[in-house]
């Protein structure tokens, strides 16, 4: 055992020092916004290069009261880390050092309904915005810009300090989704609302729920019972199935909207039925009722087109999921019909389009509708044909993108990857980064793309571990295509910013892939 003398403890002061000297170098160094990696990328920052701290003392003050519960949403988020109470006070309070001031202001109209302003000097920090959506993606920010250790869920004794400056940010694109598939395999609400924490982490604003397929029907409706009792009581291999009650779905459309997240629910038809038509022996052209379905097979099942109770079946489908659907679009699939004739389907696509419209909301389709009627109050959801798309916007649709071969996050990374498909090809993290959607029509204007669409189907996933793993890092990037301006969208420069948010990934518990595309910071053991 060695026995410390005084001149190895002074010696230990002196190294002490030294390290403490150089510590905080470093920490001065880094303490510029401008070296803050944050993703999606801001679309302006200025520096000022001090720093502002939050503590025990610090007050969340809303500028009005119609923001408090974006107070107590903020108080949350930065309470288990910081271990401090964040109290939510109104604005007629004394603003103190230290305090962090949200506020609505009209002159921020220009920054659009999710844009922000955050200024931060060494007294306090304020968080301007037209809209509360703005708001919320603001809070992204600032959540960013504090050290990673924040979305730690115990208590870290650091000094929580933000550098000085000025971020104005805006998106470009304002549709800017997720899809999950819970038809395949069935997600609890708990499972989504997890993976909508961390969508609105990275700023996306949709979550497309694909509700209804094959191996089975995930929601609730109360005309037709049966489609929960039989529809929802399959699913691929007949692991993990299960059904929303309308008040579970509820439930996760609260939770988004709290985020500012809007939720877009799907019904694919006239193919993908097949849990439809096992439910219901009516709706199958032959009047007898299939067998469920657990395999993975596309392409087979298909609405019988002709008869008029089929069509009394979607206004009963549609309309008690308008009830439940504060969000603008309802998603009818229509793609893979293979089992239906090329004029049935398009004969089917107009009633189905006529009956959302009816219903006030806009009807978005898998890129196969454009064959129909489609009009400007119709969104095509591009994912494979370019042909279907262009028609579809020569007949004045906009476009969601999410071409299989760059969006599609159920594909594998590589050939090792053990979840995930590869129909589409394989999808390593810069090959979903590095593609802009603006390029992949030719001539496509910018006012004809609604925006992008990141759809995860789960043929081979049933866990949230499995949900993660696939969409993480690969959604990071596809958020950033979605928000940040074409000149800030570079790999080199973003797979810096991604090997940082390493430890931000890793606090937050998210099972990411630890591709080698990433010098990861730290490096992966
Ligand atoms: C194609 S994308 C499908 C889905 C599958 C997916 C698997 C689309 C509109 N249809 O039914 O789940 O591939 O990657």
């Amino acid at each position: 055992m060695k026995i410390w003398n005084i001149r190895s403890v002074k010696n230990l002061i002196a190294l002490g020092a030294v390290y403490t000297l150089f510590s905080s170098c470093a920490e001065k160094s880094n303490n510029s916004l401008l070296d803050i990696s944050f993703i999606p990328q801001p679309v302006n920052i200025t520096a000022t290069h001090k720093a502002f701290s939050i503590s025990s003392k610090t007050n969340i003050v809303c500028k009005s009261n119609d923001i408090q519960a974006i107070g107590k949403y903020l108080s949350k988020l930065l309470n288990p880390a910081t271990g401090f109470s964040f109290t939510v006070v109104e604005n007629n309070k004394k603003i103190a050092k230290g305090d962090i001031l949200l506020q609505l202001n009209s002159a921020g109209f220009s920054l659009g309904n999710e844009g922000y302003e955050i200024n931060i000097t060494p007294r306090n920090l304020m968080l301007s915005a037209y809209k509360a959506d703005g708001l919320i993606r603001g809070i992204q920010t600032l959540r960013q810009a504090l050290p990673p250790q924040i979305e730690n869920d115990s208590i870290e004794n650091i000094n929580w300090s933000i550098p000085t400056g000025t971020i104005r940010d805006y998106p470009k694109f304002e549709y800017r989704g997720a899809m999950l598939d819970v038809a395949r395999h069935f997600f609890t609400v708990d499972e989504v609302k997890q993976y909508i924490d961390l969508l609105t982490y990275y700023k996306i604003n949709t979550l497309h729920l694909h509700l209804s397929d094959d191996q089975g029907w995930r929601i609730e409706i109360k005309s037709w019972p049966e489609l929960t009792k039989i529809g929802a009581s399959s699913s691929v291999n007949n692991e993990k199935t299960g059904f929303y009650t309308q008040d579970d779905y509820t439930e996760i459309v609260n939770y988004a909207a709290e985020r500012c997240i809007s939720i877009i629910p799907e019904i694919d038809m006239p193919g993908h039925t097949n849990a439809a038509l096992a439910s219901y022996a009516v709706l199958n052209k032959n009047g007898i009722a299939a067998d469920l379905y657990s395999g993975t097979e596309v392409g087979f099942s298909s609405l019988a087109i002709h008869k008029e109770i089929t069509y009394q079946f979607i206004d009963d489908v549609i309309r008690e999921l308008v009830a439940i659907t504060p969000g603008p679009y309802i998603h009818i699939g229509g793609d893979e019909s293979h089992a239906t004739e090329h004029n049935d389907y398009i004969y089917f696509i107009n009633n189905v389009l006529d009956i959302v419209t009816m219903y006030n909301k806009i009807a978005i389709g898998w890129d196969e509708i454009a064959n129909a009627n489609i009009n400007a109050n119709h969104i095509v959801q591009y994912w494979s044909n370019k042909a279907n798309t262009q028609m579809g916007i020569k007949k004045g649709a906009k476009v969601i993108f999410s071409p299989a071969q760059y969006a599609y996050l159920d594909m594998k990374y590589d050939s090792t990857t053990a979840l995930g498909l590869a129909w589409a090809g394989t999808i390593e993290v810069d090959k979903a980064y590095d593609w802009i959607p603006d390029t992949i029509i030719p001539n496509i204007k910018p006012y004809q793309i609604l925006g992008i669409e990141a759809p995860l189907w789960s043929e081979t996933l049933q866990t949230t571990n499995d949900i993660e793993f696939m969409a993480f890092p690969r959604l990071c990037g596809i958020a950033e295509i979605g928000w940040s301006q074409n000149a800030d969208l570079n790999w080199e420069d973003y797979k810096v910013r991604l090997a940082k948010h390493k430890v931000r990934l890793e606090a937050l518990g998210v099972n990411y892939y630890k591709s080698e595309k990433v010098e990861w910071v730290p490096a992966n053991d």
